[in-house]
């Protein structure tokens, strides 16, 4: 349905505004400005860049900050990642499921703690989504998924480190989760998407009768499952209304399919919606089951249940997501060209009675072009869904899509804007908030395939940089990302600068138990220096500050225990120094006023070297120790 005079205007707009060529253009600017004037060819300065011409829009100067932090799914990685926008620049890697040789994390005792003793090698993170309070961000928590071993894990804002992970019970592969907007999250809603017979032990394997999975409702203040509702079908993805009545979760095996004609095999699957009220009622009149091996309660919300709905939508439907004006949630179509436009209010409706066919709550069902994925919003009324067969973004209008549902002839698509190549997820920035703000629009696309130097047959996945603010999408930069992010959220610096802690307090709660058992042994971590064996069990207590360790050596027996717990003393941001001891695969940070400690077996004899890691002072290199094992 895409005219074909208006792709080439675009592609054209497109090709005219490539980073590269804009960047190009100013810096050649800059020289032939500075040669005109006989002074000294030199890299061309920010104001150089902005006095030959407009700067790009996505241009942030040396020194500048970038207007909103970019919350990037680091995917298979199972690592979070943290860039600023527009710039693309990456900040930060938050190791969630994943180890972290820079910081430790699957190394350190106070990273074990939230990863728990036998964690898996890694996770697949999807959906990062930050908790708000009335449908705002409130920068207290982002919550992400592991779809790869069923877990759901929860970073601090302030600090920006994973502080709690908890494994999903009664169901494999937890692939959507979204956070409940009001009054707070409160709930964070998460989807089990591959069915397996529970208890999956051995039992029952082939036979998928004895298959299911849940919907799941976890406390993020405690991190703790809520309940679990019982579906038919699966779940895929998930988002919840502005009212804190109901969340949507889309469904494309309501086959129950065990394999991919399974999958395909019917013309429609559904959007499942579970009225919260009435599932928080049930769990406290007991009405619920607690299936074997957990201890969750499990409510029935199958086909028949007065807690649940199940809306017939085309065929493998994907993307959920809620408008920001609080009114609808629209599915996206994957196997049909079609979005499906629900109206929360009518869903109150059905609930109350009011409403006989689900298929009623259903206000437009507009046609996109292939692949339809994901959709993000402007907050003036404007809609942007992924096109993944078709490599588009399709800028569409809801109200005139529903105008057209109900007969009149009005064009609703806006504008469809060829992207490199094969989009999955967009994010608009602030688009999952009542702050919705409609001035950039991220696509995340999957292939890159020649936008970049070849580096192998594994290419980087490309997220594009659009410009939404206008009538028209403009495409401003392509960003380069180790694949394979699925998501991200677009969040502007206000919400999380002041919040963001730029050095340790003595006393957060992440090392806590660090702190509580060097009290035991009667240790002041901020000035003590000593070693302490209990037995086989010894502990080394040490400061740092630039550039010494507050031991020069200290002698354990081969075959000790060994925990080293070092307080970094220094005051100064920026100055964080790391412990890595030679030849025993133990490295961590100790940022300022941070204390970190390790535990690991001494089974080497001889002289170990432990060394700073993060260049802190004129003679970091200068800044080791050593252990010293007897055999
Ligand atoms: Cu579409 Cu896992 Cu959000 Cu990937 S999911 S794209
Ligand atoms: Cu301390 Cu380098
Ligand atoms: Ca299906």
């Amino acid at each position: 349905m895409s005219d074909n005079s208006e792709d080439q205007k675009q592609s054209r707009e497109t090709g005219g505004l490539s980073r590269r060529h804009v960047l190009g253009t100013s810096a050649l600017a800059g020289v032939v400005g500075a040669g005109l004037a006989g002074g000294l060819v030199s890299v061309p300065s920010a104001q150089a860049a902005s006095s030959s011409g407009p700067a790009p829009k996505d241009f942030v100067p040396p020194g500048q900050l970038d207007e909103y932090y970019g919350i990037w799914s680091g995917g298979q990685s199972g690592e979070l990642r943290i860039l600023g926008i527009p710039s693309m620049r990456e900040l930060v890697r938050i190791p969630v499921f994943n180890t972290d040789f820079t910081i430790g994390w699957g190394i350190t005792n106070e990273s074990k703690r939230v990863l728990g003793a036998n964690f898996p090698a890694g996770g697949d993170l999807h959906h990062p989504h930050m908790s708000m309070t009335h449908g705002r961000y409130d920068g207290r928590y982002i919550f992400v998924n592991d779809k790869a071993c069923t877990r759901v894990a929860r970073i601090r804002c302030d600090i920006m480190r994973t502080d709690k992970i908890i494994n999903i019970p009664n169901t494999q592969s937890i692939h959507g989760l979204r956070v409940q907007r009001e009054p707070r999250t409160g709930y964070v809603f998460c989807c089990g998407e591959f069915r397996v017979p529970h208890p999956n032990d051995g039992r029952d394997l082939n036979d998928p009768s004895k298959y299911f999975t849940v919907f799941t409702a976890i406390d993020g203040d405690t991190m703790k499952v809520a309940w679990q509702v019982l579906v038919d079908g699966n779940l895929d993805n998930t988002d919840a209304d502005y009212d804190g009545k109901y969340v949507a979760a889309t469904c494309y095996n309501s086959e129950g399919g065990v394999n991919l004609a399974g999958f395909m095999r019917d013309e429609r699957d559904w959007v499942v919606i579970f009225d919260i009220k009435a599932i928080e009622a049930a769990v406290r009149k007991g009405q619920y089951k607690k299936i074997p091996g957990s201890d969750v309660p499990v409510v029935d919300g199958r086909h028949g249940s007065k807690l649940t709905m199940y809306v017939p939508v085309p065929k493998n439907p994907h993307g959920c997501n809620a408008s920001p004006d609080g009114k609808y949630i629209v599915a996206s179509g994957k196997l049909s060209p079609t979005v499906t436009v629900m109206s929360w209010k009518k869903i109150g409706e059905y609930f109350a009675g009011k409403l006989k066919n689900p298929r009623d709550i259903v206000v437009a069902e507009p046609e996109m072009g292939l692949g339809p994925l994901h959709t993000a919003f402007d907050g003036r009324g404007n809609a942007y869904t992924t096109l993944f067969i078709d490599s588009q973004i399709v800028k569409w209008n809801v109200e005139d899509a529903i105008k057209a549902y109900n007969g009149q002839k009005v064009n609703y698509i806006r504008q469809k804007l060829d992207v490199a190549y094969q989009p999955g997820h967009n994010h608009a920035s602030m688009g999952e908030t009542r702050d919705a703000d409609g001035k950039w629009l991220i696509s995340l696309n999957k292939f890159s395939k020649d936008r970049f130097l070849p580096v192998g047959p594994l290419h980087p996945d490309n997220d594009q940089l659009i410009d939404i603010s206008g009538d028209q999408m403009k495409i401003v930069a392509d960003g380069p990302v180790y694949c394979e992010p699925h998501d991200c959220n677009l969040i502007h610096r206000r919400v999380l600068m002041d919040k963001v802690k730029r050095v340790w307090s003595r006393n957060d709660p992440f090392f806590a138990e660090t702190v509580a058992l060097a009290k035991k042994h009667g240790v002041k971590l901020e000035t003590d220096n000593k070693v302490i064996r209990q037995g086989k069990k010894v502990f080394v207590y040490m400061t740092s500050a630039a550039p010494t360790y507050g031991l020069e050596q200290f002698t354990v027996k081969k075959g000790d225990e060994v925990t080293i717990t070092i307080t970094n003393v220094d005051t100064i941001q920026d100055l964080t120094h790391g412990f890595c001891l030679a030849n025993y695969g133990i490295n961590m940070e100790i940022s300022p006023q941070q204390t970190s400690s390790v535990t690991f077996i001494a089974d080497k004899p001889g002289v170990h070297w432990f060394y700073c890691t993060f260049f802190c002072h004129a003679l970091h290199l200068e800044m080791r120790s050593r252990m010293l094992v007897e055999a």
